[in-house]
């Protein structure tokens, strides 16, 4: 049997996918909660938030700690771990782990009789990890993009502009706030390679998918760029793995999996990428023209790219694909907690929620949110605050239907730069099992959204990326696109239409929507007026 296995360390957990790829089926999907599985922890959500939501770290044990949770669990469920081909995984993207000198012995001596989170308790040289919903580093940000000569050359050589969450601006953080750490710090890792090295029993490769949320690696030549490094901190070339393709193999798994949970000594291990570009295959985006939207922690609205092209405004990104190509990217913080803050503030069920949007009309009455309940990347907005425009926090049915317009509203807006109008997008993630909500989606967007019920699907993603190495390795060859279809059966899903009565009503109220934000975040003149003529035209 072809079995392959994908996991994913996300913000609020960790999840196996195993897939037998001969039979084009998913054997089990499990999650670890971090917040109800490893309470010792403390975290909420996966994380922990100080001055103000803008500092947001999590914890490099906790990490493992699942990974063993996850893996005991997959042996009592007596699933045949030692017929798995290859495994490749799925980190949130941006995150470092920052390890001292004694990382690698530890990895190389793990005793099989003793818990992994016990061995890798001295390990670290900072206690926590700064991850992607860290919004703390305009400072450093600005001192990088400087030092590379402004936004667009920033952009032409990272593909994406400095931004707070990526990892040179929090490495350059780390080196300005915690000089000594950062000098006792031999190996920076991304949350994907850290635990790709655990698996490995050394120090992993980063893939160019990851690489590239960085700042720091060149998108051209796929290298660490020099520039880069010198402008993030001192010696940072010495402390970062290499870099290689998203489909390398990088060796076979280590004796610890094999003596604790019965692996076969033969499994494969392929380098683990950021949870996006793992996405992008776990939904089947192997071709131009197909968009997603992932609605899960956080929102992100990502494309298959051919041709390297970018947002010169800098508030997308450029990341490598899986299949050696790029893939665009936007992401957004308010993403599942801001529809669940709506949802929780006015005691509602996901039930409740979607019964409000089928219900409300599209417009809703010209009410506007600009959604800021937590610091926010696109457009970026440092202050976390909520603008409501013709309605205030009391209005339960306006504030529903206000946030999902208001993110949708949003992404059509801020993907402009990606230059193709989808002709399909893709909905995965947790909300995605809303229909209501890719109602909304399809409507503003002028598009057919396809639902597909395969929540996990940087995971997913994860366990394609090893069967394709897997097959590469002993000659066989499979095309990316037969692979992901044969399995996803993309045809089968459901489709939601748009509705074609609302096409201009939501064609003005993006109009209104932008210059919203630019009153609020630029200054530019208050549009109340034309808010109140849209009102005027659609509800009166
Ligand atoms: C992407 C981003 C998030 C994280 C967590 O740039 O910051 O999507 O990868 O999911």
């Amino acid at each position: 049997m072809d079995y392959f296995l994908g996991i994913d360390c996300s913000t609020q957990s960790l999840t196996a996918v195993l897939i037998n790829l001969s039979k084009n089926e998913i054997i089990i999907r499990y999650s670890i909660n971090f917040d109800k599985e490893l309470p010792h922890y403390n975290t909420q959500n996966g994380t922990f938030s100080s001055n103000g939501g803008k500092v947001v770290h999590s914890n490099p044990l906790m990490w493992v700690e699942a990974l063993e949770l996850l893996f005991k669990a997959l042996v009592q469920l007596n699933l045949p771990l030692n017929e798995i081909k290859a495994i490749s995984g799925s980190g949130q993207q941006h995150g470092t782990v920052y390890l001292n000198n004694s990382f690698e012995t530890t990895l190389n001596n793990l005793d099989s009789k003793k818990s992994l989170v016990n061995q890798l308790q001295k390990v670290f040289t900072r206690e926590t990890s700064p991850i992607w919903m860290d919004s703390s580093t305009t400072k450093q940000c600005e001192e990088i993009r400087l030092k590379l000569g402004g936004l667009e050359s920033t952009i032409s050589i990272t593909g994406s502009n400095t931004s707070e969450r990526f990892s040179g601006p929090q490495i350059r953080k780390f080196y300005e706030q915690n000089y000594d750490d950062y000098i006792q710090t031999s190996t920076i890792h991304l949350v994907s390679s850290f635990l790709s090295s655990i698996l490995l029993g050394k120090s992993s490769p980063i893939d160019h998918g990851d690489g590239a949320g960085m700042n720091l690696m060149n998108i051209r030549t796929k290298q660490w760029d020099d520039k880069a490094l010198d402008a993030t901190a001192p010696n940072l070339g010495q402390k970062l793995p290499s870099l290689i393709n998203s489909y390398d193999v990088i060796g076979k798994i280590s004796p610890y999996f094999v003596e604790r949970f019965g692996f076969s000594p033969e499994t494969i291990l392929i380098v683990w990428s950021g949870d996006n570009p793992n996405s992008l295959i776990g939904v089947g985006l192997t071709e131009k023209g197909k968009v997603a939207i992932s609605l899960g922690t956080s929102d992100t609205y990502f494309s298959y790219m051919k041709n390297l092209h970018f947002d010169l405004k800098g508030e997308g990104h450029v990341f490598g694909a899986p299949t050696g190509d790029y893939m665009s990217l936007i992401c957004y913080k308010n993403g599942s907690l801001a529809r669940k803050k709506v949802k929780d503030n006015f005691n509602l069920t996901w039930k409740d929620f979607s019964a409000i949007l089928k219900n409300t009309p599209r417009g809703n009455y010209g009410k506007i949110m600009l959604p800021y309940f937590f610091p926010e990347i696109v457009p970026f907005v440092s202050q976390p605050k909520v603008y409501r425009f013709g309605f205030d926090e009391k209005d339960l049915e306006g504030n529903v239907r206000a946030i999902i317009e208001a993110q949708f509203l949003s992404m059509r807006l801020h993907s402009k730069w990606i230059g193709e109008k989808p002709e399909e997008i893709y909905a995965t993630g947790g909300a995605s099992a809303n229909r209501e909500i890719l109602q909304v989606a399809a409507d503003i967007f002028k598009t057919k959204v396809r639902i597909f019920d395969v929540p996990d699907s940087a995971a997913l993603g994860a366990a394609f990326r090893s069967a394709k190495s897997y097959y590469d390795s002993i000659n066989v060859k499979k095309e990316w696109s037969d692979l992901v279809k044969q399995f996803l059966y993309i045809e089968g899903s459901e489709v939601i239409r748009p509705t074609k009565a609302c096409r201009q009503l939501y064609d003005d109220m993006l109009k209104i929507y932008g210059k919203y934000e630019d009153f609020i975040l630029k200054g530019a003149e208050n549009p109340e007026t034309l808010r109140l003529e849209f009102v005027k035209k659609y509800f009166d």
